[in-house]
């Protein structure tokens, strides 16, 4: 109950309520309801994050790193909304060079019309950020301004801004020109943390067990019990070559489990198996349907709610495997809760894809900590290209301070004082250490 604006606790007159709360949070530290909210702010703002999962890439792995204005503007987000606002075939703009596509979207969005949409507004954000005009007819400043950037340097200043220590990769083992980078031998790079995707090998078996073949492995195309126990080879060898910090896969609405089916052998099989024995974590990122507008690439995927019953089954029948879970559908989310109060092998992350608008977030943020209190991971910016972490993160800690703040005072409402080392607590907690435990890392 708050009188006037200041707490009451441990001043109330009722004996009991003061011995309850004896010893934590005396008066003396605790913050006033109406400082909350900057006090939040403050240490958002002053922690620095993880990014846990990013399409990033260390400059080790070359041009597989996307940066500049040419790549933040042509992101497939800003492709979906652009074959919305301009009568060009996707065929037409498949044919032009990555400039003259970058000129023509930026012509359509910022130009023609007013950049509202969040992605559109998050290139206005990146430009502002190095303060660049926002408003030009072209790109000719933005490019010169990229241009005379040194990535090393860049990458520092970016995540600087952005507030993170760290992103998470998404490497692919059987992509054609990253896999051979990791077999030539790579350094590791603390700013990048890689991770082994295996979407290529979970869902294309049948068009991609020969390049295991190619590397020595004794697979087959019906995936036979020696080809999961091969695959639990290929993937400990490429522990040894790569260091993940977790394995991940993306999976379609219609994921089920268990399923007589090549992914629900090998998930069964090799990858939960060798989770285990590696001990990390599985990431499951659920809910996409892929390329219902193939002519529009990496923007024609969508999104369809999925039946959790598999992702049920996996927590109850292997409780040694930790499982992050991100899920694509908005109808998906409290569900995901429920399980995750079920099942403390269960990570929910991030407001993933198409859920990453601050309305949504919101209202998702606000569902976990009523539901999950700080056992979760609010989000991951999945940014494609390097500056976009810059305006991702302040927009996820723009939506998550009123939200946290609130929390705090409804605590304070119901008795309890608030300390500032509370907040640097609960916040280093969402966005550092339950990552951090989970993927057995040391906690700075
Ligand atoms: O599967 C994924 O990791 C997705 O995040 C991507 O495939 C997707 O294209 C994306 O960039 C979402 O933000
Ligand atoms: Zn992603």
């Amino acid at each position: 109950m708050l009188l006037e604006g200041k707490c009451i606790f441990g001043m109330s007159s009722t004996p009991n309520t003061q011995s309850v709360f004896t010893g934590k949070g005396s008066s003396a530290d605790s913050i006033e309801p109406d400082q909350f909210l900057p006090v939040v702010q403050e240490v958002l703002s002053s922690t620095a994050f993880i990014d846990m999962h990013t399409h990033l890439f260390s400059p080790a792995l070359g041009k597989l790193g996307l940066w500049g204005i040419d790549e933040l503007v042509t992101y497939h987000y800003l492709e979906a909304e652009f074959f919305r606002s301009s009568s060009m075939t996707p065929e037409h703009y498949w044919a032009l060079e990555k400039q003259q596509q970058a000129d023509v979207i930026w012509r359509a969005l910022f130009v023609e019309n007013t950049p509202l949409s969040e992605a559109t507004r998050g290139v206005v954000a990146a430009l502002q950020a190095f303060g660049l005009p926002t408003d030009c007819a072209d790109l000719k400043d933005a490019r010169a301004f990229f241009a005379a950037q040194t990535l090393d340097d860049h990458i520092r200043r970016v995540f600087e801004m952005a507030g993170i220590s760290a992103a998470v990769m998404t490497n692919d083992p059987l992509d054609p020109i990253e896999g051979p980078l990791w077999m030539k031998g790579l350094e590791s790079e603390p700013r990048f943390q890689p991770v082994l995707r295996l979407d290529r090998i979970l869902l294309g078996w049948s068009s991609h067990w020969q390049q295991l073949a190619a590397q020595g492995y004794e697979v087959d195309e019906s995936a036979s019990r020696e080809s999961t126990s091969e695959l639990r080879r290929f993937l400990v060898d490429w522990h040894v070559l790569m260091r993940p910090v977790y394995m991940a896969v993306s999976l379609p609405d219609l994921f089920q489990f268990p399923e007589p089916s090549i992914l629900g052998k090998l998930l069964s099989e090799a990858v939960l198996p060798t989770c285990r024995e590696l001990d990390l974590p599985l990431s499951l990122m659920i809910g996409v349907r892929k390329q219902v507008n193939p002519r529009i690439r990496l923007a024609g995927d969508a999104v369809g709610r999925a039946d959790l019953r598999g992702l049920e089954h996996l927590c109850a029948t292997y409780p040694d495997n930790r499982f992050l879970v991100s899920l694509l559908s908005r109808e998906n989310q409290h569900e995901l809760c429920v399980y995750a109060r079920k099942f403390n092998n269960l990570m929910p992350f991030g407001c993933w894809w198409f859920l990453n608008n601050p309305s949504i977030v919101e209202e998702i943020t606000r569902e976990r900590i009523e539901l999950l209190g700080t056992s979760f991971i609010p989000q991951h910016s999945d940014a494609r290209v390097l500056e976009q972490v810059i305006y991702k993160w302040r927009n996820t800690r723009a939506t998550l301070a009123p939200i946290l703040s609130g929390s705090y005072r409804l605590l304070c409402r119901d008795g309890r004082a608030v300390r500032r080392q509370d907040i640097e607590h609960d916040v280093k907690r969402l966005f550092v250490s339950n990552f951090a435990r989970w993927t057995n890392q040391e906690i700075n």
